[in-house]
């Protein structure tokens, strides 16, 4: 497996050019990188806390305060995400204003600051290039011994693309294990392939290999890559981060507005709807 050392530029938390290459050789090679020791000790514990207040609001406004199965968890896909854009649709393509929600309760100025770290966004522009867009960001959690109902089946991030009418831009997914990840508690399985490679079925030659990861490790993977996650079948609730990145805006090839966010990362991209470019491929 592509895994590589990752030594982390002291103190300013950049990614040194030599460390950049190799997650962007990974991505070439095989779709994916695994990149241990991502995060550090302060940041897990920020996103966990972060994770724990969006459990805890999406619970009550779902209503389940009595329901302890956490079903309702497994119910919407395990998947909590961090910005609500029909409160605050400013927050779809403004940074001042995504940071000033991304920031706020549930989410917590901790989780913002983890998510728009240097090294962070230094990783996404060398992948995507100087256009590049935070366009998601969800928790995936997987309530304990929650089984079959929380195994996700083999599909490519990007796939959603082509059943939007949405121009086909590059992105990148940041999966960042938040716990330590077995295969009894809910793994990642990829099917490793160049980073263009666009077959409409998971090969079945290239054979599926889990990611078994402690907490803190990121696994950056292509919107290409085939992959799947495993039921948690553990005592303990299984946690995962997971902010994506596209090259560009990504837009309806229909009306032309992006049908996600588009939050540049760059400042000089930093403008207004029409200023967050749409792709033009690599800049
Ligand atoms: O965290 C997981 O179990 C899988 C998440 C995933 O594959 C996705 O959100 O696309």
């Amino acid at each position: 497996m592509a895994v590589m050392s990752y030594l982390r530029a002291e103190r300013e938390h950049k990614c040194v050019p030599s460390h950049l290459a190799a997650i962007e050789d990974g991505m070439k090679a095989d779709g994916f990188t695994i990149v241990p020791a991502f995060l550090d000790e302060w940041e897990l514990d920020d996103l966990r806390q972060e994770c724990e207040s969006l459990v805890t609001a999406a619970k009550q406004r779902c209503e389940c305060g009595v329901d302890e199965s956490e079903v309702w968890i497994t119910d919407r896909g395990c998947i909590l995400e961090t910005v609500n854009l029909k409160s605050h649709p400013e927050a779809a393509w403004s940074m001042p204003a995504f940071a000033a929600h991304r920031s706020t309760k549930p989410c917590t100025m901790e989780g913002c600051r983890a998510l728009l770290s240097r090294r962070l966004i230094d990783v996404v522009l060398s992948i995507l290039g100087k256009q590049a867009c935070i366009f998601n960001e969800q928790y995936i959690v997987k309530p304990a011994y929650s089984g079959a109902a929380s195994a996700f089946q083999w599909h490519r991030d990007g796939d959603w693309l082509a059943s939007h009418d949405a121009e086909d831009v590059p992105y990148i997914s940041v999966w960042v294990a938040l716990d330590d990840i077995t295969e009894d508690n809910g793994a990642l399985l990829v099917r490793r392939s160049a980073e263009m490679t666009r077959s409409s079925q998971p090969s079945a030659v290239i054979p599926a290999e889990s990611v078994t990861v402690s907490a803190g490790t990121a696994v950056i993977m292509s919107s290409t890559l085939w992959h799947c996650s495993l039921p948690n079948n553990s005592s303990r609730m299984r946690r995962a981060w997971m902010p994506q990145f596209s090259a560009g805006s990504i837009c309806s090839r229909t009306s032309g507005n992006p049908l996600a966010l588009a939050v540049p990362l760059e400042r000089q991209m930093r403008r207004t709807p029409q200023g967050c470019r749409a792709y033009k491929g690599a800049s």
